[in-house]
């Protein structure tokens, strides 16, 4: 039996469909002790290999080996069954998997038909190299024939890109106005935007793998280039350092696992590194060490690349791309987000499976330390502020557990504090995403969109910063949306560039109505509610200038 890997996914059929893998036939089939896999058709293999890509292969790894999700090889698979695969699927679990079935994410038969699929062998994908990469890429509008000043009258430091998840879009909004400026086309199911140093160009990654290059010096801001450097990706940065300004690009890979260091302005393709090897701690081969985060030093000209299951950081120097130098850091299975702390010299990123905050000094470019908090940590970006007794601290929140870890950040001034969980915060529930605050607020906004209660994951949690002793506030978001029937998720709280909005996406699906939902910082009241029908399944919001200056 012969499978094309993604070949059902929009976008990037042309490569893919040129390269078939071997089927569904587990080595040793037959001979093994393992009950055989369940039946399922050609056709049905297709289908479930594209809900696979879209709605697992990122926590449980395109090999299913495992990362955030459990591992789900068929030697493991076929032992608990389908009835018990069902169950997890369609219920989900509190540590974060989510109730596929019990959401409406997923029919019936599809939760059927992904318990069955997840018991045979995944199919391999094939490699994307310089020659692939390079047969993707597109300048739209060439570097000469763009504005030389800015073009239209939007204030764009207070500009929001919003990722419209399922459209394969993003939505680019005036935070002034709340008008929509435009809806531009990016790569499937997008998942981040970040900004280059001077705020003119704003980079878009989607989940397969491509990045769109908009330009908003443009009357309409919209693309100018584009590229693919792979089959599936989550993160992209610019180079920050100084004389470095708007440069480079980097964007790293799920699959293959890599990350690829592009020219700033017009994505060409300048250096592919694979991420392939050794994990930290048992020291043995992993054939898929994904690229997770990636943030631009501001200390030296170099990336800092997360690289989830070896559980390595990779510091990138982009100074002399041909003879490159790049320092690794051993940290702890397995990388996924993390940010800045207030100064911008250190780096703070879960290691989530292992339940640990790594700290690196960017500076030094050694790791500072290793922070044991609740069960996965999930920071986002973090929230960094001034605890009235700690001094500067960073917080995460947690996919695993209800807790907000709060961990001292200086260790100049307040050695004593200095990378140790300094207070422990009681949130909602699991299934915690985001957490945000901003130098002018004095609230930290806590989601949990992944909570399997509609009354956690439709609302959100506000500590009051000069008192974090008193218990949090619920903002009912969901509800201020006025929507019809979904699963109305509340997810990612993003500040304006003044710092006296916060701005919520209300999560529905595809076919409902979703929102943008804005508070006042100040009085914790509703401010706006933006609805539209273009806003679908609207998830991240990266405010331009917040993003631009790491400002979280
Ligand atoms: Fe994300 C950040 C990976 C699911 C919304 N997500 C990130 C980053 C990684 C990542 C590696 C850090 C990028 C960086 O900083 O360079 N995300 C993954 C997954 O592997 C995972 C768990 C499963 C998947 O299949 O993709 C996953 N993520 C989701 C979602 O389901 C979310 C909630 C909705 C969506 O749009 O898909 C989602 N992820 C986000 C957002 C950020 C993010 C909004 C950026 C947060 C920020 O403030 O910087």
């Amino acid at each position: 039996m012969k499978h094309k890997y993604f070949r059902a996914i929009p976008g990037v059929l042309a490569l893919s469909a040129l390269i078939s893998v071997s089927g569904p036939v587990l080595a040793g089939e037959g001979k093994s002790a393992l009950p055989k896999p369940p039946p399922i058709t050609d056709a049905e293999f297709a289908k479930a290999k594209k809900i696979f890509f879209q709605r697992c292969a990122g926590c449980h790894g395109v090999l299913r080996k495992g990362a955030t999700g459990k591992p789900l090889t068929p030697d493991i698979t076929r032992k608990k069954g389908t009835d018990y695969l069902k169950a997890f699927i369609g219920y989900g679990s509190p540590a974060g998997m989510p109730n596929f079935g019990s959401s409406g994410e997923l029919t019936e038969k599809e939760v059927d038909l992904m318990a069955r699929y997840v018991q045979h062998e995944p199919p391999v994908p094939p490699e994307f190299g310089m020659k692939e990469i390079k047969a993707t890429w597109k300048v739209i509008v060439p570097v000469n024939k763009r504005p030389k000043k800015q073009m239209n009258k939007y204030n764009l430091k207070n500009l929001f890109s919003v990722t419209l998840r399922d459209t394969g879009q993003v939505a680019l909004i005036d935070g002034d106005s709340k008008k929509i400026i435009n809806i531009v086309k990016t790569g499937y199911a997008v998942h981040i935007s970040r900004l280059s140093t001077s705020g003119r160009y704003l980079y878009v990654i989607g989940r397969d793998a491509k990045v769109n290059l908009i330009d908003l010096w443009m009357k309409k801001p919209d693309n100018v280039a584009e590229i693919k450097v792979g089959m599936e990706a989550r993160s992209v940065e610019t180079s920050k350092y100084k004389g470095y300004e708007d440069r480079y690009a980097i964007a790293g890979s799920y699959w293959p696992p890599q990350y690829t260091i592009m020219k700033g302005d017009t994505l060409e393709p300048l250096k592919i590194v694979s991420t392939r090897g050794m994990t930290v701690d048992t020291q043995e081969y992993h054939p898929e060490p994904r690229v997770a985060a990636i943030v631009a030093s501001h200390q030296h000209p170099e990336f800092i690349v997360n690289v989830k299951e070896t559980g390595k950081i990779l510091l990138v120097n982009y100074s002399d791309l041909e003879n490159l130098k790049v320092t690794t850091i051993d940290a702890a299975r397995y990388l996924h987000d993390g940010g800045w702390d207030s100064t911008k010299r250190y780096f703070l990123t879960a290691a989530n499976k292992s339940n640990k905050i790594a700290v690196v000094d960017s500076k030094t470019s050694k790791l500072a330390a290793m922070i044991d908090v609740g069960k996965i940590p999930h920071p986002g970006r973090g929230a960094n502020f001034k605890d009235p007794k700690y001094g500067p601290v960073w917080a995460t929140s947690h996919l695993g557990d209800n807790t907000i870890a709060v961990i001292g950040t200086d260790p100049k001034k307040h050695k004593k504090y200095a990378w140790k969980v300094v207070r422990t915060l009681k949130g909602a529930g699991g299934g915690s995403l985001f957490i945000k605050t901003h130098p002018k607020s004095t609230h930290l906004y806590v989601d949990t969109p992944l909570n399997p209660d509609a009354k956690n994951s439709q609302s959100i949690a506000v500590f009051d910063l000069k008192n974090l002793d008193k218990p949090y506030k619920v903002l009912p978001i969901a509800k201020w949306a006025k929507l019809g029937k979904g699963a109305k998720r509340v997810v990612q709280p993003e500040f304006n560039q003044k710092g006296n909005e916060v701005w919520f996406s209300v999560w529905s699906g595809k076919e409902q109505q979703s929102a943008i939902v804005i508070v006042d910082d100040k009085t914790l009241k509703l401010k706006k509610v933006i609805k539209d029908k273009r806003l679908i399944t609207p998830t991240g919001k990266f405010n331009v200038y917040n993003t631009m200056h790491d400002i979280y």
